[in-house]
């Protein structure tokens, strides 16, 4: 499976076309615009959420609520557009009107001057258009067609936060089911209730700064077979693909499997998993510090990933930067922004999740029709529980 994303922040739509479902998985509109109503929650969040209601249309590869195998296209339309008609049109408009809304000054730690060098742009809305984060709501739609297919093989996921700022959220031991019923009525999508307020609390305190605050996610997907990805070449392993997946969020800098950093300061028998095997359920591990990926390949264990998000750069209380007409140092501009995004990127990690484990899924039992894939699956599943 393969897909690509389109569209701007303030365009009139966000665009992906997915390719490789197969045919006959059943698509319910409204599970996609659950996930994309998820993605907009969260304390934290800045106006333009207030804005936007984001639902799908699905405009191509399923036909009566089920996929054709054709490419799917998937669309999110932007309600912030009728604001940006002019300012984001296709056609020319005139030198120095209003409706250019040039932006001259790069704010640090975003996209804006590295991509006006690269691209040879003046105006550096035509790169900060692109890299908003504002393109994660349709990757959670394609996250959440990939899950779907997921579903039908019992593969579940669920996300947290562990951590914003210096809040960290103490582990609790529960089920998958209950993660994703208990996060869903948290406002900071936090287990730990004794950490949720003083979050909450520290959001709104860096908002009244005009500062902005990052964390840590998690991802824990149940029900992966042994098996997906591959030890025989560096792009197939599959913790390599989760992580590129997990970095290509925007604003996250750093990604870890399993016990991740915490590898370096242990011994091998501190890290390693016990190997286990009863009758019926065949092979398993004693622990899961592995976060059920070893030598690329899922080991049957949950999928465990982390993910750090930086605060978010576009600051109420601007940082110094230099004006590309002038290159005279200023102060940048007030911009609208969320001071804190952690809760909708645990989403959104979710979703590239998903995305990946359903890839692999696809690669390892390739199918055109789910009736086959189906049937490719609970053979492999009868196989690993007897080897
Ligand atoms: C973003 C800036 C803000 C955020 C946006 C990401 O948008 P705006 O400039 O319209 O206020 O709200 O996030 C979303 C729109 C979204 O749907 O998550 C940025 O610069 O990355």
């Amino acid at each position: 499976m393969r897909y690509l994303t389109a569209g701007e922040s303030h365009g009139p739509q966000l665009t992906a076309i997915i390719e490789g479902v197969p045919s006959n998985l059943p698509i319910s509109i409204e599970e996609i615009n659950e996930q994309l109503a998820r993605r907009q929650k969260g304390h934290g969040r800045g106006r333009r959420m207030q804005i936007e209601k984001d639902q799908v249309k699905i405009l191509s590869g399923v036909r009566h609520g089920y996929t054709t195998g054709a490419p799917i296209t998937l669309v999110v339309e932007n309600n912030d557009w009728t604001h940006w008609q002019g300012i984001m049109s296709a056609e020319p408009v005139e030198e120095g009107t209003e409706e250019k809304r040039r932006v001259s000054r790069p704010r640090p730690g975003h996209a804006d001057l590295n991509g006006a060098i690269k691209y040879h742009q003046r105006d550096m809305r035509n790169i900060l258009e692109r890299s908003s984060a504002r393109e994660t709501t349709v990757r959670v739609a394609v996250g959440a067609v990939a899950r779907q297919l997921l579903a039908q093989f019992g593969i579940r996921i669920g996300g947290q936060v562990l951590q914003i700022n210096e809040i960290v959220a103490q582990r609790q031991e529960v089920s998958l089911d209950e993660l994703i019923a208990r996060t869903e009525e948290s406002p900071v999508r936090c287990l730990d209730k004794e950490a949720e307020p003083l979050m909450m609390t520290a959001i709104d305190k860096a908002k009244e700064d005009g500062d902005s605050l990052g964390g840590t996610v998690e991802v824990i997907v149940e029900g992966v077979p042994i098996g997906l990805g591959s030890h025989v070449q560096w792009d197939r392993k599959l913790d390599g693909r989760l992580a590129q997946a997990i970095m290509s969020i925007q604003a996250f800098k750093g990604v870890e499997i399993g016990i991740g950093f915490e590898a370096a300061g242990l011994k091998g028998s501190q890290v390693h998993d016990e190997i286990t095997w009863n009758e019926e359920t065949g092979y398993s591990r004693k622990t899961n510090r592995a976060g059920g990926l070893e030598g690329g390949m899922t080991t049957g264990m949950p999928v465990v990933v982390r993910g750090v998000m930086k605060p978010i750069p576009t600051l109420y209380k601007p940082l110094m930067s230099v004006d590309i007409d002038s290159r005279e140092p200023f102060s940048a501009s007030i911009e609208r922004s969320d001071s804190c995004a952690v809760p909708a990127a645990s989403v959104v990690a979710e979703a590239v999740v998903a995305w990946e484990i359903a890839s692999a899924m696809c690669e390892k039992f390739p199918s055109d029709s789910l009736d086959d894939m189906e049937e490719n699956v609970r053979q492999y599943r009868a196989y690993t529980e007897k080897f």
